[in-house]
């Protein structure tokens, strides 16, 4: 057999909230990079994880789900998908299984094959997603249907939180890569800085501790990460974060009864950050309110926005 030339590139993975996008990009590089949650929009950022085999090196932006904007964090959002649609080589349109008729939510599909996908012209392979929820026959159908729909190069179902049919997503991938050498070296998996990821990581606890609106008002930001230094006995790492929220109410949600919730956001986020730096650390969580911070360019643009 001929070896397959060396290719690398970038791929989008772009698509409706919730769909399994963050989930998608972690099991393809086997490593809990981008967070995940139940609940819609836990992406934020551009998440650029990469990934490498021995014929390719593939650059995956996982980016935030594409929603009808309410505000102007939601613009700065779509914005950062329009800007990782523009870097990309191809595009991984990713459309979760949906229980109705047409197999995936139509009306999405069309918006993001039409408005979205057509104007920017990339080789697209579109990627049904939780393809554990329904039947083979139904995949298949789905398949062609999707196929004849929107005519994209190719068409996988797959399953994202199992791992199924991935490594055929990635041979789908390699051969459209435009390069033909690697941009990062082998053992590079993310361009983003450590700070950026224990952010992430404290967001991910919030939306999973806390309900209702907590989550969509809350913003992490990491003010100090002073590393260990050789005369220090304990030999941690402090970390200081502000959680920002708009109001005081949100802010007594935060603290709880007697502290109790902010202890165990710190515990449990404590606990992650420990297993991705590898070293034990202090966490300080701060709770600030800044009023309508998600409506203002000035605080958003200084959270990253
Ligand atoms: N059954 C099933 N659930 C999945 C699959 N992939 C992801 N999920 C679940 O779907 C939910 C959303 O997953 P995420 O990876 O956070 O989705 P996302 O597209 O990144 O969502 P946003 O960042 O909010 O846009 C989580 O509860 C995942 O466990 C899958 O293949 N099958
Ligand atoms: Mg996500």
């Amino acid at each position: 057999m001929a070896s397959t030339p060396f290719s690398c590139g970038f791929a989008i993975i772009i698509g409706p909230p919730n769909a399994g996008k963050s989930t998608l990009l972690n099991e393809l590089l086997d490593f809990k990079l981008s967070i995940v949650t139940p609940k819609p929009q836990t992406t934020r950022k551009k998440i650029t994880g990469i990934y490498h085999n021995n014929n390719c090196q593939i650059i995956f932006l996982d980016t935030p789900g594409i929603m009808k904007p309410q505000q102007k964090l939601h613009e700065s959002m779509l914005g950062v998908i329009r800007n990782s649609l523009k870097d990309a080589d191809i595009v991984i349109a990713l459309l979760p299984y949906s229980g109705k008729k047409d197999f995936v939510d139509r009306e999405f599909a069309e918006e993001l094959f039409n408005e979205w996908l057509k104007p920017a012209g990339k080789p697209i392979i579109a990627v049904l997603n939780k393809s554990d929820l329904v039947s083979e026959e139904r995949q298949h159908q789905a398949e062609e249907f999707v196929m004849n729909t929107w005519n994209p190069v190719k068409v996988l179902s797959v399953s994202a939180l199992r791992g199924k049919n991935l490594p055929q997503l990635i041979e789908a991938i390699q051969p459209i890569l435009p390069l033909k050498y690697p941009l990062y070296p082998e053992d590079t998996l993310s361009t983003a800085p450590e700070r950026f990821f224990v952010s992430e990581i404290i967001r991910e606890k919030i939306f999973l501790l806390y309900g209702r609106e907590v989550p969509y008002s809350t913003e992490v930001v990491v003010d100090e990460f002073r590393e260990q230094h050789e005369n220090d006995p304990t030999r941690k790492d402090l970390i200081r974060c502000s959680v920002i929220v708009e109001r005081d109410t949100q802010k007594q949600i935060m603290i709880g009864q007697k502290g109790a919730a902010l202890k165990k956001l710190g515990q449990t986020a404590r606990k992650d950050i420990e297993e991705m730096l590898g070293r034990p650390i202090f966490l300080e969580l701060f709770i600030k309110v800044r009023p309508d911070w998600r409506k203002k360019n000035n605080l958003l643009k200084s959270y990253g926005y």
